[in-house]
Parts: C-alpha cells; structure tokens; sequence
C-alpha cells in the first residue's frame, strides 16, 4: 500500500495486476467527534465530518483470496461461516471493488476478528478497513491510502479513519454536486497533534451484540429525532474546537469536546421516534465515576458509541490509576487500556 495522497483512486488494468490473495490488518478506532447519520445510504455519506483515534487494541486480520471456480462470495469469521446480513454486507463490498477492478471472479475471506462483535466497540470499521485493503491487493486494484479510505467507507463508514493510525478525520464532503463528486470528497486522513500522550480505558460493560443496530439507529433518528438536526450543526463547532485542542495538544480540551459531543450524540437517539437507548445502568456507574476522578484533580472523559460500554480519555500516565477507579466501579467487568494503533497495512500479497 503506498502512503502519499492522491485525490482519485486509480484502477488496475483489468484482471492484471491481480496477485489472487492478500492479506491485511487493521485496527478499530474511537470517534471523539461521532459519526452518527447519513445524508446517502448507497455511497455511505455522513451528514458531519468526524474525528477518531485508532486504537492499538483488537486486531482484524483478513485475508481475501480470488476463487475463479466458485460461483459466489464466501467468508467465515473468527473460523464460523457467515451467513445473512453480515455475508451480504461482504458481497456487496467484494462486487463494488470487483467493478472497479472489472473482474467477475468471486473470493473466499478469511477474518480474525479480536474484537467483541456488535458490541459497540466498532468491529465493523476494522473489519471493513481491513478488508478494503486485502481486497484491493487481491484484485489488483492500485489505491493510495487516500483512495483505500473512499473505499472502505462504502463498507461501513467508519472504516474509513482505520486506514490510518493515530488522531483521524473523516470529512463529510461537500452537500452538493454529482454523486461522484461527492464520493470524492468524502475520506479520512490524519490529523496533527502536538504533544499528546493520550489513553483510552475502555470498559466492556457488555460485550453482547446489540438489539438496534447502528446502521438502523442512525437511520431513525435522522428520520425522526428533533435533536438531529442541531446536533450535526454543534457538531460542526465540536469539529472545529477538537482541531485547535489536538493542535496544541490540550488534552482536557480534547476530553471535554469529546464528552459533550457523545453525549449529544446520544441524545439524538433519545429523542428518536421510537427511542434508542443505548446506555445502561453500567453505563451511568461508569460515567459517575469518571465525574469523581474529575473532581480528584484527574484528566479523564467519557464517550459512548452505538453500545454501552464506556471509553475514557485520560493521559496516558494516568491510564493505570483510571483504569484502578473504573474496575472499582464495575468489578464484573474487563476494564482495558488502549493507546493510539497504526493505519491498516498489507501484511502480504500472493499468500
Ligand atoms: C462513530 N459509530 O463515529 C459512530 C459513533 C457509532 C457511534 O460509526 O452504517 O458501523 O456501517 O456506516 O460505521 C458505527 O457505525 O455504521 C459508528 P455504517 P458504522 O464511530
């Protein structure tokens, strides 16, 4: 995979190029300024641009690998089958880069998966980003990162900021314009922070799957909450400030943007018609605490994605006595410490 950044991505010859089999890994990461809408479903285009640190926790590692003789697409995940929505999740990403690539062979994906499926700890954006790269390889598809984040965005939009490590912004792209016009301008790159030594303890207070899934929550709160709307225009100003915060490396600036702008996030869906709610009562235990460590003169801030599990910025020289509290809180439950991980990478090619 080549780094520099082009602004179109750029297609093999036909069915040269092609290596057959590739393997990729990639690693999921945490929005601080969330991802939460979408203004075009088929291109997978966000209403807000979005900002994440990937993290250096749960590993996906996939390997696509071209089968000329196979009828149709199959994957297994973590060695089961898939079957249903998450199968035709895969195929329609395998014919979209087949499209691109004009080959019509179909493939067999194998993928690791170390993080705790569907429990709002974005599974799906390591998965994808992990997949777009291994894909491409395998179909010969010459993509920069830039591209390979596009990509990985029509599988799940939050893969996009996984093609890269560390701080990340997805850009929304401009409202309007053609289709393709929007396209390009919707991808992720890495964004400069200076002097941050950040960790997020991320507790897993349920590691089950979820009962409504991101995709369709985001779906009803656009359709029905009347706190969408000015959430994505704070969310714009939360972009903005966390920006500037990360720029001179104001990591209480960075947590309290953060904070606020889960916390409307969720708020959003609250007020969806029917609501979701998200948060348990862990949740709340969690969130209590971390007000406590404030209050003890610690660093430390909250956020919550499409689950109830709590990720709490802290620095990372504080990680361990944050990581101590949480566990207090919620004895039960694993209780982790991330850092920021690196950029999905081609592991190898022909394998
Ligand atoms: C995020 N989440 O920014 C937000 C915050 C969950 C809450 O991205 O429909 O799996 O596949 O584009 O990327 C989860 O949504 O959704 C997500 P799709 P995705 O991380």
């Amino acid at each position: 995979m080549r780094t520099e950044h082009s602004t179109a991505p750029v297609a093999g010859p036909s069915g040269q190029g092609a290596t057959g089999s590739a393997t990729a890994v990639a690693h999921p990461n945490i929005a601080l300024i969330k991802y939460w809408g979408k203004r075009d479903q088929r291109l997978v285009l966000p209403w807000t641009s979005s900002l994440s640190m990937t993290l250096d926790l749960f590993a996906t590692t996939t390997r696509v690998r071209l089968d000329p003789g196979a009828g149709h697409d199959t994957a297994a995940l973590n060695g089961v089958p898939a079957t249903g929505e998450t199968l035709r999740r895969i195929t329609a990403f395998l014919q979209l880069v087949r499209e691109t690539a004009g080959s019509g062979v179909r493939a067999v994906v194998d993928t690791e998966n170390t993080v705790p499926t569907g429990a709002g700890l974005a599974s799906s954006a390591s998965g994808f980003a992990a997949l777009a790269v291994a894909a491409a390889a395998a179909y010969g598809l010459d993509l920069d990162a830039t591209a390979l984040s596009r990509l990985a965005r029509r599988g799940s939009g939050s893969a996009s900021r996984s093609l890269f490590g560390g701080f990340v912004v997805w850009h929304a792209g401009a409202e309007t314009g053609t289709a393709a016009e929007a396209d390009l301008g919707s991808y992720a790159e890495p964004v400069p922070a200076a002097g941050i030594d950040p960790a997020l303890v991320v507790a897993v207070v349920d590691a089950g799957p979820k009962e409504v899934s991101s995709r369709e929550a985001m779906r009803r709160t656009v359709d029905t909450s009347p706190l969408f709307r000015p959430w994505a225009a704070s969310s714009e100003d939360d972009l903005a400030d966390m920006r500037a915060a990360l720029r001179r490396g104001d990591i209480d600036a960075v947590g309290e943007i953060a904070e606020r702008n889960a916390l409307g996030m969720h708020a959003t869906m609250l007020a969806a018609r029917p609501a979701v709610r998200y948060l348990s009562s862990a949740t709340v235990t969690v969130l209590d605490r971390v007000l406590q460590l404030r209050r003890e003169g610690i660093a430390a801030y909250s956020t919550m994605d499409a689950g109830p599990n709590v990720k709490v910025l802290c620095r990372r020289a504080d990680a361990e006595r944050v990581a101590g509290a949480v566990r207090d809180a919620v004895p039960d439950d694993t209780v982790l410490v991330a850092g920021p991980g690196p950029g999905a990478r081609l592991l190898g090619e022909g394998t």
